[in-house]
């Protein structure tokens, strides 16, 4: 059999994980015949309830779990890591601002970035899913200053298979018909969907739906607003769907999109406009264990509105946490 890959995941007693930790130990991101240590993090308070979940994977049997450690120290989680799925995040609390809550996982951020720095193996793929996670992300790339920066990556895949289901029922094809549609800039509402390049089994997908008015007024809105149409109808957050996601952004990281595009929120080069260095969402290719830019795409005067808006907010939100960083 293959050595183990070691895997990092954080909150580890949330409910992301309770969906994403079974799936990774089935092989769902690494490989069918991939065996995989689980390195879990998570607060001393919250070490009780990862037990219980460490019990329920044993309970599982999975032929490819090839063990599983249990720790409140990031340093521990991150050592020798392969791979890492940074979930745990300071969640709102009642008349919390808005800029405290940056600050609070700017403070979490800077202490596992650098507890990455320290321990993972140099060329680590790291996934960020807790939020302000492009934020999130940012602050571990500038805390770990000797891993790869581009290997610091956030999860804006959630939005882009959103984007897909609604756009694949208004064309009246499956989700896997369409390719090259892209979520630009930040894992918020701002965030944009933009299909002008999309197809579905090869034809333009604007052409096809025929409704510009439905794609700026509904579709568009209808993505945004999800997260919280969801915590409405089920009483908490997505997590199924945020596993799901975290598992496709990784799977096709590791294992490549065979040509497709797929938004991942990335270390900008300062292309399309976005400040070197904001972790913003950008269409990518992905082969050989690395992703690299769908470049020279045009930007028009409805979608340099959009970018601008989405990146506004990643600026502001970088400049909210800077002197965090100083
Ligand atoms: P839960 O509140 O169920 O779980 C969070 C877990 O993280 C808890 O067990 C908590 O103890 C732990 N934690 C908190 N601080 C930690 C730290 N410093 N180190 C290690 N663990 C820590 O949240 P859940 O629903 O699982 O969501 C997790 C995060 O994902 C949230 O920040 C949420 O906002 C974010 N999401 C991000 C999405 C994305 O697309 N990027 C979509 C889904 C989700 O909303």
């Amino acid at each position: 059999p293959k050595p183990a890959l070691h895997v990092a995941v954080t909150g580890a007693a949330g409910q992301i994980c309770y969906s994403l930790l079974p799936r990774i130990a089935q092989g769902d991101v690494f490989g069918k015949d991939q065996p995989v240590v689980l390195q879990l993090l998570d607060l001393p308070q919250a070490l009780k309830a990862v037990q219980g979940v460490v019990m329920e994977l044993e309970d599982c049997a999975f032929p490819l779990l090839a063990g599983i450690v249990v720790t409140d120290d990031p340093k521990t989680a991150f050592r020798d890591i392969d791979a890492a799925f940074l979930v745990g995040s300071r969640p709102r609390s009642q008349g919390m601002e808005r800029r405290d809550l940056l600050s609070a996982n700017a403070e979490i951020f800077k202490v596992q970035g650098r507890a990455l720095n320290e321990a993972a193996k140099r060329d680590a793929k790291v996934l960020v899913v807790g939020n302000p996670a492009n934020t999130n992300a940012y602050i571990a790339t500038r805390s770990a200053p000797d891993l790869p920066l581009g290997n610091i990556t956030a999860m804006v895949r959630l939005d882009h298979n959103r984007a897909l289901a609604q756009l694949a029922a208004k064309a009246g094809v499956g989700t896997a018909a369409i390719d090259k549609l892209v979520i630009w800039g930040n894992h918020s509402p701002t965030m944009f969907a933009d299909y002008r390049f999309a197809t579905a089994n090869g034809r333009k997908l604007p052409e096809l739906i025929g409704d510009e008015t439905w794609y700026r007024e509904t579709l568009i809105p209808t993505v945004a607003r999800r997260g919280t149409a969801i915590i409405e109808a089920r009483g908490s957050s997505s997590a199924t769907s945020a596993a799901n996601a975290a598992i496709d952004h990784m799977r096709d990281w590791v294992h490549g999109s065979d040509g497709r595009w797929v938004s991942m929120a990335v270390p900008s080069d300062g292309s399309y406009g976005v400040p070197e260095g904001l972790v913003s969402g950008a269409p990518v290719i992905c082969a050989g264990g690395s992703y690299s830019r769908v470049t020279g795409l045009e930007i028009d005067g409805f979608a340099r509105s959009m970018l601008d808006k989405t990146v506004a907010e990643l600026t502001e939100e970088r400049d909210a946490v800077a002197a965090l960083l100083a």
